[in-house]
């Protein structure tokens, strides 16, 4: 049994990875996806239980402030399970600027969140840039226990600290010209190094987007924290999307631009391979991923030893009530 990675290396179109100039890159790019595989994504973890070092060094890359002044929202409060354990979620995680498996903590405590700045703009009447003082001085924060559902076929349950993407869309107000919503990831090649990170011709940063209509929905949040402290860098510090009914991938990290626009924008996966992550990305048991069925996942509850239940995939992730007449 093994966990399913996205980058289906082999699978890259030539277009997308062919560059003469790069062509030692590229082949030392194509052994690090592959390296860290399919079937292999389950090693780093088990590996790192045995190592009481490394697991008091991931304690201390969530060893955080805690968020003050939060409520607990009570439509969220609970899901029909438990709550992944911290040391689980701050170790296995997707942050491709920082590497092509699961493992990528260490090397994403190198992201620099300090200072910080999130410009909101785009097709709205008040463009303003944020930094992370205004953005909690302006929004009040509230946890929220949400499913969380990898386009892999892994699950958790993680509580989130933040703000609904609703109250950002009333401060800054669209006009009627704005139709969708990008986010645009922190990028820079000095420091996200990550597979593919020497090859100009991926389309990084990474960017997602959501149809206006999905951002204003109750759901869409943005979150600063993760059990009750702020972000950990692995998981997106200081600022991500989270969008439970989606799939993971649409959930953009360490956002330092939201952009309202016209037209449906290019985002990351979706252009390296259409055919596997499309636009909507809404998690639906009876639509497989072209590799593998999407009728269950593995929720991954309890740490520090990996291991999972397998539970049926819900419809928009069980989160039907809220979305489903959006697609209707
Ligand atoms: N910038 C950026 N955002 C990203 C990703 C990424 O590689 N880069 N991976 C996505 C995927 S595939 C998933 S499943 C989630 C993982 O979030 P977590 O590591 O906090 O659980 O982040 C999403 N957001
Ligand atoms: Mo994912």
């Amino acid at each position: 049994m093994s966990f399913f990675v996205h980058p289906p290396s082999w699978q890259l179109s030539e277009s997308v990875v062919t560059s003469e100039t790069v062509y030692h890159n590229r082949r030392r790019f194509l052994k690090t996806l592959i390296g860290a595989g399919i079937g292999a994504s389950l090693l780093p973890l088990t590996a790192c239980k045995s190592s009481v070092f490394q697991q008091s060094e991931l304690a201390m890359t969530y060893n955080l402030p805690a968020l003050e002044n939060l409520t607990k929202n009570p439509n969220f409060a609970e899901v029909d399970r438990p709550i992944t354990d911290q040391s689980l979620a701050s170790s296995y995680n997707n942050f491709y600027e920082f590497g092509g498996n699961k493992s990528i903590w260490p090397a994403a405590q190198a992201l620099p969140t300090n200072p910080w700045t999130v410009e909101v703009g785009g097709l709205v009447k008040n463009p303003r840039t944020y930094d992370l003082d205004d953005l909690k001085r302006k929004f009040p924060l509230e946890e929220r226990i949400y499913r969380f559902r990898c386009v892999e076929a892994w699950s958790m349950v993680l509580p989130w600290v933040g703000f609904p993407m609703k109250a950002l869309m009333a401060e800054v107000e669209p006009t009627s010209a704005a139709k969708f919503i990008r986010f645009t990831s922190f990028y820079d090649p000095n420091i996200t190094k990550g597979p593919g990170f020497h090859l100009g011709t991926l389309p990084w940063p990474y960017t997602e987007s959501l149809r206006l209509d999905e951002m204003a929905n109750e759901l869409a949040f943005f979150a600063l924290g993760i059990y009750g402290k702020e972000l950990p860098k692995q998981h997106g510090a200081p600022i991500r999307a989270v969008l439970p009914w989606k799939y993971g991938f649409k959930g953009a990290k360490s956002i330092v631009k939201v952009e309202f626009v016209a037209e449906q924008p290019a985002t990351y996966w979706n252009t390296l391979v259409p055919s596997e992550y499309d636009f909507e990305a809404n998690v639906n048991p009876s639509k497989p991923h072209p590799r593998w069925s999407q009728a269950t996942e593995k929720f991954i509850s309890s740490g520090p030893n990996l291991s999972w239940e397998v539970r049926a995939t819900l419809p928009y992730n069980g989160y039907g009530i809220y979305v489903a007449r959006l697609y209707s």
